[in-house]
């Protein structure tokens, strides 16, 4: 295909691409800006086709230079910016970036001198470069990096292909509208937020992006604004009900979706949303997918309610006999970096892909998500796995054993929490910032509960079902 940007920007040159509420690109004006951007690049020593890491909010600057990376031909790699610099480090090093771009207010100090902030990017004197004439489809356009219950976390591959039909099934199951402006509060480091900045891409459809998740600011815009949808994940969900609760004005006239994702939600938050008429779609997807491969529509939103929906247009699904949700679809990942067997350990022998999700298909076809194969824990729509904390606490000092699990949480959906086997009483604090010190925030447990001995089986290996009925 022709380079969606510069197709774009012939298409519909004048259309509004991206704006921050204060600041707007027209498609036009974000083609020529990727070409200045993408000048810059190679005048700081990134090559054309290598990797490039990031580290970005929901910032013009970051929407701009993302735009720049993949128009000119480099993949993006998307860090997440609630990780450690251990953690960092260790994808960076994984996908042998040529370097990482950081949004100047995430800059720390221990980073290597081979970061380079977003600011001094922008500040390098170039000339403009053309863009790549063309997007390969089995091009690989970016990656971002998922944990497992074992080992590392694995580089997920997301090509052109992937993109354009996930946005292809998305639309023909929302329907696409001239007014369409898609307001961005998801992260885009996670593919619910960069799948929202590819649809703009291909819809030549406006991206509103909002740099945090201020619930109250949100809920003004999304009164004001002519925003027509909004992705969202359980916690925001249950966050913007409670402006929409107490005298707010509805939403505009215009908006017509919250696209929801990212985990299980409760009936009696999708029965206040029908109250206060506000329309939602409830999907079902993963980083792999290269976002929501099931989704419900509107119509079936009131009778269905419970379910994430009918697989798309070109996706196929089945429940294996563990009761395992499979998938076939245009969207899936080829693979992981540097992982050559990790996609087809994951494949049956009749190539369909296996989820590690539980779930169900009612007599219509509609599915209901039961939970995970595995012990993973998803808290405000991040995901934790309990072996990673358990292996970084095992070096903590009075901890002589430890076992995570999640507990339902109201705010987050679900927390970790740890049972402990120590000498002493716990020093519950002392073990939160060891935490804090080692793992991402959203990974440390939220309570420590001793405990005189893990429950095992007969394999020696650590019963967490055992210590779920415990909470
Ligand atoms: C929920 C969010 C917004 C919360 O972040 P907030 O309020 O901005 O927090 P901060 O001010 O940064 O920090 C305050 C304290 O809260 C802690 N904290 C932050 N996040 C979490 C968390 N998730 N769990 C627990 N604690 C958290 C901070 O650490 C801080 O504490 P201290 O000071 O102690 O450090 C934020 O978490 C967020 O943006 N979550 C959403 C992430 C997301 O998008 N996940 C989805 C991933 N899955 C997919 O993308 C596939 C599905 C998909 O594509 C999709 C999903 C949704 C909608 C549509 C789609 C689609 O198909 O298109
Ligand atoms: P990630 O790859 O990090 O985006 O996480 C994807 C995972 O989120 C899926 O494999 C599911 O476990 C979970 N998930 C996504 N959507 C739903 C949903 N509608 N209901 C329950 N779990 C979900
Ligand atoms: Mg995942
Ligand atoms: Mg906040």
């Amino acid at each position: 295909m022709d380079n969606w940007l510069c197709k774009q920007a012939r298409l519909s040159p004048d259309r509004i691409a991206v704006t921050d509420g204060k600041q707007q690109l027209s498609f036009q004006a974000l083609a020529t800006d990727a070409g200045h951007i993408a000048g810059q690049l190679t005048a700081n020593n990134i090559p054309a086709q290598t990797r490039v890491a990031v580290l970005a909010n929901n910032t013009l600057a970051g929407y701009r230079i993302a735009m720049a990376l993949l128009g000119s031909g480099r993949t993006i790699v998307w860090l997440n910016k609630r990780l450690t610099t251990a953690e960092l480090l260790r994808e960076f090093v994984d996908c042998q970036a040529s370097t990482c771009l950081v949004a100047d207010d995430l800059w720390r100090t221990d980073f290597p001198e081979a970061f380079i902030q977003f600011s001094v990017l922008l500040a390098t004197a170039a000339d403009p470069e053309s863009l790549q004439s063309d997007f390969d489809l089995p091009q690989v356009a970016s990656i971002m990096y998922t944990s497992g219950t074992t080992g590392a976390p694995k580089g997920v591959l997301q090509t052109f292909g992937n993109h354009y039909n996930s946005a292809l099934a998305s639309a023909l199951n929302l329907g696409l509208t001239p007014n369409d402006d898609w307001l961005c509060a998801v992260p885009i480091f996670h593919i619910s937020g960069f799948s929202i900045m590819m649809r703009g891409l291909i819809y030549g459809m406006t991206v509103r992006l909002t740099e945090r998740f201020d619930a109250e600011a949100i809920n003004t815009i999304l009164v004001n604004e002519p925003v027509t949808a909004m992705s969202v994940v359980p916690y925001m969900l249950k966050k913007l009900l409670a402006f929409q609760e107490t005298n707010s004005a509805p939403y505009n006239a215009h908006f017509r979706t919250m696209l929801l994702g990212g985990g299980p939600i409760d009936r009696t938050t999708l029965k206040r949303c029908e109250q206060l008429h506000i329309s939602v779609v409830q999907s079902y997807g993963m980083t792999e997918t290269c976002s929501q491969i099931v989704a419900l529509s509107n119509q079936d939103a009131a009778a269905k309610i419970g379910s994430a929906g009918q697989p798309l247009f070109s996706t196929q699904l089945m429940i294996s006999d563990d009761n395992e949700i499979l998938l076939k679809t245009p969207a899936l990942t080829p693979g992981y970096l540097n992982r050559p067997t990790a996609l087809f350990d994951k494949t049956t022998a009749d190539g369909w892909y296996k989820t590690g999700d539980v779930g169900q298909l009612d007599d219509d076809g509609f599915l209901f998500v039961d939970g995970r194969l595995d012990d993973m824990i998803i808290s405000g729509g991040e995901n934790i796995f309990p072996d990673e904390i358990e292996a970084v606490y095992q070096n903590c000092p009075g901890i002589r054993d430890i076992a995570v699990v999640g507990e339902p949480n109201d705010t987050w959906g679900m927390v970790p929490v740890a049972f402990v086997v120590a000498d002493e009483p716990l020093d519950t604090l002392t073990f939160k910032q060891y935490g804090r010190d080692h793992l991402a925030h959203y990974k440390v447990p939220k309570r420590f509960i001793a405990i005189d001995a893990l429950p095992v089986n007969a394999g020696g290996k650590v019963q967490r079902v055992v210590l779920r009925k415990l909470l």
